[in-house]
């Protein structure tokens, strides 16, 4: 039977990030996506500037209602929450539901023209979400929040930050260096409280990546329905969003995407399927 997969995440109205990409990234993997919306970003179309718009609790509350009287979730994904009322629902019901291979994306910071920084969610995440996850997927701005060292510059400083946020709870922890580590590699680290996994990839010079954060963490949570364990799943998801990146497409003057179906070279799987017409 497919694997079903949730999110419960934000709508990055512009198709690369958040809800869109975690959807798009189930499907390749062949599992049957679903969403709960906790929020809408929205892009002012002179500037790109970002206006984020939460969902009413309410509304949260009755789309995880609906979902979870839906039988066996594989595999459950969090990413943007929009407020902490939002944040307490998704822990709640998580909780209540028992989900099992949980991944928490704990975003409270997010690039584009402006960061956009929601400390006061970071409280909820540490009480409520961490301990249920099975791995959470930090990026360094993230890591340096939840595990209170502040701005992370070296590999060293992200292994204090792993083992910390690894104490909030959580099975594992991947903190995601990405391009953002000054070193010559793309480095991301893995820890499950024993054993550290350094997981290199190559740079990849573009600006066309938007929605890779929330594409890895979709990528893992697809992974783990399927049966990977937490590190197969990373490094499998890792090689999927460096093909995202690599065929990163130009969305307007503004921005560029990850696409998300380059792995699976979805553009020749159509023109070769016979329903091409
Ligand atoms: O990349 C973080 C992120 C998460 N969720 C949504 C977003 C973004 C960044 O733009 O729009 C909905």
């Amino acid at each position: 039977m497919i694997k079903k997969t949730l999110t419960i995440a934000g709508s990055d109205v512009s198709g690369g990030a958040g809800l869109e990409a975690d959807l798009k990234t189930f499907q390749e993997y062949g599992t049957f996506g679903l969403a709960a919306i906790t929020s809408f970003v929205t892009m002012d179309p002179e500037t790109w500037n970002h206006t984020i718009t939460p969902t009413d609790s309410f509304l949260l509350e009755k789309q995880l209602a609906t979902i979870f009287a839906i039988d066996e979730i594989a595999a459950a994904k969090t990413g943007m929450l929009g407020t902490t009322e939002n944040a307490e629902v998704a822990a709640f019901y998580l909780k209540k539901f028992n989900q099992q291979n949980v991944v928490i994306d704990p975003v409270l910071a997010c690039k584009g023209p402006t960061e956009l920084l929601q400390p006061e969610l970071a409280q909820v995440m540490i009480e409520k979400l961490l301990p249920q996850a099975l791995i959470t997927t930090p990026n360094l701005v993230e890591a340096g929040i939840l595990s209170e060292l502040g701005e992370l510059t070296t590999l060293e400083q992200m292994k204090e930050a792993a083992r910390k946020i690894y104490l909030l709870g959580p099975k594992n922890v991947l903190i995601k260096g990405g391009h953002r580590l000054n070193t010559p590699e793309a480095t991301d680290l893995f820890h499950d409280g024993t054993d550290f996994v350094v997981l290199t990839g190559e740079k990849i010079a573009t600006s066309y990546n938007h929605g890779a954060g929330c594409t890895m963490a979709a990528a893992i949570c697809a992974g783990v329905a399927k049966g990977k364990t937490p590190l197969e799943a990373t490094s499998l998801a890792k090689d999927f969003v460096a093909a995202a990146i690599l065929d990163g497409q130009k969305i307007n003057r503004f921005v560029g995407h990850v696409w998300h179906g380059a792995y699976n070279q979805a553009q020749n799987r159509m023109e070769n399927s016979e329903n091409a017409k």
